[in-house]
């Protein structure tokens, strides 16, 4: 079983339309374990660090403007696959391309309003929780989710 850690962001969209539970329940019932979460502010170093590589893009002042326009909701999140698959239940970055049934397609109307980060590799998940979290301290890795137990019981 390849367990990873991925760093997803509930976007200022989500969490100022309300959908900041819903969202985290679906990771919940997914069976991912949320093993680090926070509400913050971002500010203007962390916008540019995390979307380093859409400097000079024509939506990047924008993707900026809008991920420090209200707060985020940071979490580290590990499971099975956790990167891919944390993906595919957040559907295609354009709405209209997300599978029925994914977060986008059930949540979001635009894709500069697409109410989940995710991200897209495991390197990327380390370099991003990085920017929102001390990786140190900050991540609680010292117990067991129900889905953790019924795994461990498979395997006995
Ligand atoms: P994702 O990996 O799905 O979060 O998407 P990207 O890193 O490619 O893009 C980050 C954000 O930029 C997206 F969530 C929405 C925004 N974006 C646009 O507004 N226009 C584009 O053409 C591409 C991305």
């Amino acid at each position: 079983m390849n367990i990873e850690r991925t760093f997803v962001a509930i976007k200022p969209d989500a969490v100022q339309r309300g959908l900041m539970g819903k969202i985290i329940t679906r990771f919940e019932e997914k069976g991912f374990k949320i093993i680090a979460m926070k509400m913050l502010e971002v500010t203007q170093e962390q916008a540019a660090s995390h979307y380093a590589e859409h400097v000079g893009k024509p939506f990047y002042n924008g993707l900026v403007e809008f991920i420090t326009s209200a707060p985020i909701v940071a979490m580290v999140v590990e499971g099975i696959d956790a990167v891919a698959e944390v993906r595919h239940i957040l559907g295609a970055t354009n709405p209209s391309n997300a599978d029925v049934g994914s977060m986008r397609a059930d949540f979001s109307p635009i894709m500069s309003c697409n109410c989940v980060h995710a991200s897209d590799s495991v390197d990327s998940a380390k370099r991003e929780m990085a920017i929102y979290f001390d990786v140190e301290k900050e991540l609680c890795t010292n117990w067991k989710t129900m889905m953790e137990i019924v795994l461990d019981g498979l395997s006995k």
